[in-house]
């Protein structure tokens, strides 16, 4: 927008005042960073009425992704950037004496995801935005996003994430939105003159409150919606609740029950628990949803038969997967259609990614749960099913091999991946080799079935937010140097690769790292009174922390560098200084215990005075957006080293090649693309590829024995882990020691650990030659306009949704 730095300073003044009663040299910092949220909020407004006038008058195809998550972060920066006003804003409050970044720092951060699916999700919504295509966010306004995490002598302790605390800035609440999504009960079918109609008794009804946030393009004109659901007891119901008897216990359990709904985002990234809140939490956004997409289209006064002409469903993992039923439901019941045109419609419509392999990760809800919980739906859900066995039997006779594999309700069982494959036109994976490995083994079958359903849309992320707010001069370094093409087309980063022998930009590239790592170096000091040295190599693994991502055989090397230290206090190694930030799900045992390891080395190693300072551990508590658009423009090593064939995809990796990393990997998800885009020079890979992983799974030859047998020093870690070297409760580590010896490494630890320490000896031969890694970290920022999520959204749009980029002059 255009704007001078006297009329934002004018205009934000005014806002203070008019707020706060209050002068710029009387207001608190709260209340400055408020009264610019609020102005910035206003600037936003016009355009978000516009674009949605525009959207409804041009009939445009709209886009609906719905997920369980939204892991947006910070905001206020987005829309400053996407404004292109930062600079005036910047300028203007410092002539007020007021610092912009102190300000930012004070927006809370909402957590509303877990980890990756969260992630892609906000990075989708500010590419649909920035294209100018009409895609909007479907979810649930959870009071708590994800535990914010402390760590307590090493432990890890969960404290509720209470982002509502202060007013979200950026929402706007829209009660005459309101829908009802009902819940239990029992349903019979009567014959009325209309036909079969659903008759209901004794169910539950609750309100579905929507609150908007305007997802803001860099394009400097679309504002698309993310809209999310909070759950409230619907007002009739308060008086039926014992208000008017007198009976307060009754109407306040009532409203405890209703409101429990949207009331904290369940903490696993990749485990199923088939808990009945979950459940109800997945068809309460679903339903409300819905009913909101179908109450606009009839706005349009366009044929039902005509809906996926205009509406396009996507259904983020299987979370929202119950949406086949409900829109089946709407389509029966509520417009009175037959139900070959009502499925011809749903599936037409709705379409599904998958976002892991992991068995233990499958939704499957018991029958018993699923029918109290939505009575209708399993019905549909039933025939849907019967419908489709019949199918598949045609075409397979006798094989009832073929139907127990894909049918929907099998074992007590309601599956919510068949159910989401069956009901939509199109499925993808989130990486080449995921989509391979669900087309020729989990999802084999379907895939004969239905082979022109099956597709891939590898992820990307935002460089908006992960290069360009995060970090702010080398994203100027390469635009100056990669041209203004650039801006519209991130595939035009690799312009950057004429500079590969420019002594004068791999300085710059240089001096931008060693900046960022000077921030990592002073927020650790401050906040850990940890020393540790900007110029060692920062070797960075942050994410989830899971049994598959192998955070442990990060820590296994560290221990094996530590104990060559000790024999060797003299040794000459390239100094180095180990980041981890990782949440676990508080009931994933393994997982904490790992946290309490990696915080057990640090200790001694950081204070062991043998070690000289030449390797640190640190860990970054509370990893979230926020931690990570500080860490992540440090990082000089990315640590992406995940059991092959687990990691579906991988965003972490993308966005440290952003940001100028070296990649340490695994063929896993999307390093195997990163590694395609680079070439073997300019990346590091180790250990079993995934077709070794799952050959050693299937014949079950792998024993752990053999390696340790051959492996002293791996036998040395082992038996530090129980002999007081890391901790004076020589049990301290009994989950870790049960994965091992119990479980026997299932995640093929060991095994890759000579591979992995090697791998990490040629990254310190790398380093040591300064300009060869300058060179290898601008080949990877050349190579990384790639993984933009704005390619990712570009193939969406083409491929599955078939829509268009809207400009409003036109
Ligand atoms: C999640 O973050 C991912 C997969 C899930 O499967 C659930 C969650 Cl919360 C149900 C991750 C994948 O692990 C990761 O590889 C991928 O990059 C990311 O989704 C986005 O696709």
């Amino acid at each position: 927008m255009n704007l001078t730095k006297n009329q934002f300073k004018e205009d934000y003044v005014k806002r203070l005042t008019l707020t706060f009663a209050q002068t710029t040299t009387e207001a608190s910092l709260e209340h400055k960073y408020l009264a610019l949220g609020k102005l910035i909020r206003d600037y936003i407004s016009e355009s978000w009425a516009e674009t949605n006038n525009y959207y409804t008058k041009k009939k445009c195809k709209q886009i609906y992704y719905f997920s369980m998550e939204f892991l947006l972060g910070r905001l206020l920066n987005s829309y400053l950037l996407n404004l292109n006003i930062r600079d005036v804003v910047k300028d203007g409050l410092r002539d007020l004496g007021i610092d912009l970044d102190t300000l930012l720092e004070l927006e809370p951060d909402p957590a509303l995801g877990n980890g990756g699916l969260g992630r892609l999700a906000a990075c989708f919504m500010d590419s649909l935005a920035s294209l100018g295509f009409p895609g909007h966010g479907c979810g649930i306004r959870f009071k708590h996003g994800l535990f914010n995490q402390k760590i307590i002598n090493g432990y890890q302790k969960e404290l509720l994430n209470n982002w509502l605390k202060e007013d979200f800035l950026w929402e706007i609440k829209k009660p005459e939105k309101t829908v009802t999504v009902r819940f239990g009960g029992v349903v019979n079918l009567v014959n009325t003159p209309n036909g079969i109609e659903p008759v209901y008794s004794g169910c539950e009804e609750i309100d579905a409150v929507p609150y908007d946030i305007p997802i803001l393009g860099s394009n400097m004109e679309t504002v698309n919606t993310l809209r999310l659901f909070s759950a409230e007891l619907p007002e009739e119901e308060i008086d039926l609740n014992g208000l008017q008897k007198g009976d307060y216990q009754k109407f306040i359990d009532k409203k405890f029950a209703v409101e429990a709904i949207s009331q904290i985002l369940y903490p696993d990234d990749s485990s199923f628990q088939g808990k009945l809140l979950r459940l109800k939490q997945e068809y309460f956004f679903v339903s409300a949803g819905l009913q909101t997409i179908l109450k606009r289209y009839k706005k349009l006064k366009e044929s039902i038969h005509k809906f996926s002409d205009f509406v396009g469903i996507h259904i983020n993992d299987t979370h929202p997967a119950i949406a086949v039923g409900e829109l089946m439901r709407l389509l029966l019941d509520e417009e009175g259609l037959d139900w070959d045109s009502a499925w011809d419609i749903t599936v037409k419509t709705l379409a599904y990614t998958n976002h892991t392999i992991l068995a233990e990760a499958m939704e499957k809800w018991p029958y018993d749960m699923f029918k109290k919980t939505v009575p209708r739906i399993l019905m549909i859900i039933e025939e849907i099913d019967r419908r489709f066995c019949e199918e598949v039997s045609k075409k397979y006779e006798e094989d009832y091999s073929k139907i127990d594999s894909m049918r929907i309700i099998y074992n007590g069982e309601v599956r919510m991946a068949n159910l989401a494959i069956i009901g939509s036109h199109s499925i993808n994976g989130v990486a080449k080799i995921h989509t391979e490995i669900l087309k020729n083994r989990e999802l084999h079958d379907f895939y004969l079935l239905y082979p022109e359903r099956f597709n891939n849309k590898t992820n990307g992320i935002t460089h908006r937010r992960w290069l360009k707010n995060a970090n702010p001069e080398l994203y100027k370094l390469v635009i100056e140097k990669s041209g203004p093409e650039c801006l519209n087309d991130t595939n035009k980063f690799i312009n950057f690769l004429k500079y590969i022998n420019d002594d004068n930009v791999l300085q710059t590239l240089d001096k931008i790292k060693f900046k960022n790592k000077e921030k990592v170096v002073a927020f650790v000091k401050n906040k850990y009174n940890i020393d540790i040295n900007p110029f060692s190599i920062f070797d960075v693994q942050v994410k989830r922390l899971h049994g598959y991502k192998r955070q442990l055989l990060n820590v296994f090397n560290i221990i094996y560098l530590y104990n060559q230290l000790k024999q060797n206090p003299e040794l000459d190694i390239v100094p180095r200084t180990f980041f981890f930030g990782a949440k676990a799900a508080p009931s994933y045992y393994l997982a904490k215990n790992i946290i309490k390891l990696i915080n057990s080395v640090a200790n001694v190693i950081n204070n062991d005075p043998d070690i000289r300072n030449k390797i640190k551990v640190v860990f970054l508590e509370n990893y979230g957006v926020s931690i990570a658009e500080l860490i992540i423009p440090a990082g000089d090593v990315s640590e992406q080293i995940s059991t092959a064939s687990k990691e579906a995809s991988g965003t972490g990796n993308m966005k440290f090649m952003m940001n100028g990393a070296v990649t340490l990997a695994t063929l896993d998800g999307a390093n195997v693309e990163i590694y395609d885009e680079v070439g073997d020079n300019n990346i590091v890979i180790f250990g079993l590829t995934s077709q070794e992983v799952m050959d050693l799974e299937k014949n079950r030859t792998y024993n752990f024995r053999d390696i340790l047998n051959s492996n002293p020093d791996l036998q040395k870690i082992l038996t530090q882990l129980s002999d007081g070297t890391f901790s004076e409760n020589k049990e301290e580590f009994k989950d870790i020691l049960n994965h091992i010896y119990g479980e026997g490494d299932p995640y093929f630890v060991l095994k890759d650990f000579s591979a992995y320490v090697e791998a990490q000896n040629k990254i310190n031969t790398l380093y040591e030659n300064r300009r060869g890694w300058l060179q290898m970290c601008l080949v990877n920022i050349a190579h990384s306009g790639k993984f933009s999520s704005d390619n990712s959204i570009r193939k969406y749009a083409e491929d599955i949704w078939h829509i268009k980029e809207v400009k409003r002059g036109e």
